[in-house]
C-alpha cells in the first residue's frame, strides 16, 4: 500500500463490560429485531476483570469491510453484524444532514476493519456476544461521530448486548412499538451506587458446549407454556420488586429473587420440548451449598445465578468473601498444580469452620470448579486514548494474529498468536 493512503487511516479503539442478569431475558417476539418477550435486569462486571476491547479503523484506501475476532479474521456478512453496521451508518448520515446538510459526508462510505479480543477465554462460557457487540456498537458510533441513544443498535447484534451499554444496574426494558424504538437499556443505578456488592463468577471446567442461546429460546417460545407464564405473570412484578432491592440496597430481598429467577429460567428450559439443560452436577452442588451456607447463618449471604451453561455467579457482600470463597475451596478442592485458584480482585485466605464444613455436609468434588473470577459492578464501555492500545497497525491490518499449524500440538493446540508489525 503507498505511504500517501496511510495518514488517511482513521482509528478509535474501546472496551465493553460483560453483564449478569438477575431477571433473565428468553425468548423473542421479533427475531429480525431481537425484541424480547420480557424485560430483563442485569449488574454490569468490572472491566479490570472481564472485557472485550475493539478497534474500529476507516480509510478511504480500504476496499471491503473486514473483521478479525480474537486474532482470525471472520465473516463479516453475517446479518446481526450488518444490521448494527448498517444502522450506525444510518445514524451519522442522519446526524450529518440534520446539522449540516453542506457538510462533507464522504467517510460514511468509507470502509471499515474492525478487530476484536476479549480478556477472558470463550471456553469461560461467559456471554462474549454482550460484550463484543455492545464494544462494536460503541466503536463504531465513536469513529462515524454518532452519539446519543445507542442500546437500540446493540440490542440488533445480541439482545443482552443492550444492557452492556450502561455500567452499573441496568434495564432493559422490553418496549410495545412494532419498530423497537422502545426496546431500549436504561441505568437503575450507576456501578458506585452499591461499593459493598462483590460478584464471583465460578468457572466450571464443562466437557461440551451447550445449546446455543438464540436456537434454545427460539424453542422454548414453540413449545414452553412455562415460558409465556413466567413472561406475562411473573417477570413484570419481579422488575418492579428487584429494581426496589438494588435502590434500597437490600441484599436479602436481591438474593432471593435473584435465585429464583435464575431457577425459573432453568425450569423453562427443563420444559422446553425437547429439553435444555444448561446445569450440571456440579452446578447443582453450587446451588445446594450456597442454600445451606445461608441456612447455616441464619441469614441470605450468597445468591447464585446461571446463564445458558454450567458456570455459576455468585453475589455477595464483600465482608462474605474470604469465608464463602474458602467454602467453595474446600468442597471444590482444585488441583494443587492448576495455577491460582483465584483471579481479579484479592481474597484473603481463611480457614473454613468444622461447625460450617458440617452443616453444608456434602461429598466434596475434585477439580468440579477450574478457578473463581472476583469482581464487582463496574461502568459502561469507554474510549481508549493510549493509541499504543490500537489493536489494528497503522495500514489498518491486525497487529497480532493467530497462525493456525497443521500439526497439532500434544496439549491440542494447534495455533499460535504472532505479532505482525
Ligand atoms: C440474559 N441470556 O438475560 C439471558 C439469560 C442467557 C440466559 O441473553 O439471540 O446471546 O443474541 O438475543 O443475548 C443470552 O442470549 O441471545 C442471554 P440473542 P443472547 O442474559
Amino acid at each position: 500500500m503507498p505511504d500517501d493512503n496511510m495518514e488517511n487511516v482513521h482509528m478509535v479503539t474501546c472496551t465493553a463490560p460483560v453483564n449478569i442478569a438477575v431477571v433473565k431475558y428468553w425468548g423473542k417476539r421479533d427475531e429480525d429485531l431481537i425484541l424480547p418477550i420480557n424485560s430483563s435486569l442485569s449488574v454490569t462486571l468490572h472491566q479490570d476483570q472481564l472485557k472485550t476491547t475493539t478497534t474500529v479503523s476507516t480509510s478511504k484506501s480500504f476496499r471491503e469491510d473486514r473483521l478479525w475476532l480474537n486474532g482470525k479474521e471472520e465473516d463479516i456478512s453475517q446479518p446481526r453484524l450488518q444490521s448494527c453496521l448498517r444502522e450506525i451508518r444510518r445514524l451519522a448520515r442522519k446526524r450529518r444532514n440534520d446539522d449540516d446538510p453542506d457538510s462533507d459526508s464522504t467517510s460514511l462510505s468509507h470502509k471499515v476493519h474492525i478487530c476484536s479480543i476479549n480478556n477472558f477465554p470463550t471456553a469461560a462460557g461467559l456471554a462474549s456476544s454482550a460484550a463484543g457487540f455492545a464494544c462494536l456498537v460503541y466503536t463504531l458510533a465513536q469513529a462515524f461521530g454518532v452519539e446519543g441513544e445507542l442500546s437500540a443498535v446493540a440490542r440488533q447484534g445480541s439482545g443482552s448486548a443492550c444492557r452492556s451499554m450502561y455500567g452499573g444496574f441496568v434495564q432493559w426494558i422490553m418496549g410495545q412499538q412494532l419498530d423497537g424504538k422502545d426496546s431500549l437499556a436504561q441505568q437503575v443505578e450507576p456501578e458506585t451506587h452499591w461499593p459493598e456488592l462483590r460478584i464471583l463468577v465460578l468457572v466450571v471446567s464443562a466437557e461440551r458446549k451447550p445449546v446455543g442461546s438464540t436456537s434454545g429460546m427460539q424453542t422454548s417460545v414453540q413449545t414452553s407454556c412455562l415460558l409465556k407464564h413466567r413472561a406475562e405473570s411473573v417477570v413484570p412484578g419481579r422488575m418492579v420488586a428487584m429494581i426496589d432491592a438494588v435502590r434500597r440496597k437490600d441484599f436479602t430481598a436481591f438474593a432471593e429473587l435473584t435465585m429464583k429467577d435464575s431457577n425459573q429460567f432453568h425450569a423453562t428450559c427443563l420444559d422446553t420440548y425437547p429439553p435444555i439443560f444448561y446445569l450440571n452436577s456440579v452446578s447443582h452442588q453450587v446451588i445446594n451449598m450456597v442454600h445451606r451456607y445461608n441456612q447455616h447463618y441464619g441469614e441470605t449471604r450468597v445468591a447464585y445465578t446461571f446463564d445458558a451453561g454450567p458456570n455459576a455467579v455468585i453475589f455477595t457482600l464483600q465482608q462474605h468473601v474470604p469465608d464463602f470463597t474458602q467454602a467453595v475451596r474446600h468442597f471444590f478442592p482444585p488441583e494443587t498444580n492448576g495455577g491460582e485458584f483465584v483471579k481479579g480482585l484479592p481474597v484473603p485466605q481463611t480457614d473454613i469452620s468444622a461447625e460450617l464444613k458440617q452443616a453444608i455436609g456434602l461429598e466434596p468434588m475434585p477439580t468440579g470448579i477450574s478457578y473463581i473470577i472476583s469482581t464487582k459492578a463496574g461502568p459502561g464501555p469507554c474510549v481508549v486514548k493510549d493509541p499504543t492500545q490500537h489493536l489494528l497497525g497503522p495500514i489498518g491490518l491486525p497487529k497480532y494474529t493467530v497462525r493456525h499449524h497443521a500439526q497439532e500440538g500434544a496439549n491440542g493446540v494447534n495455533h499460535k498468536i504472532v505479532a505482525n508489525m
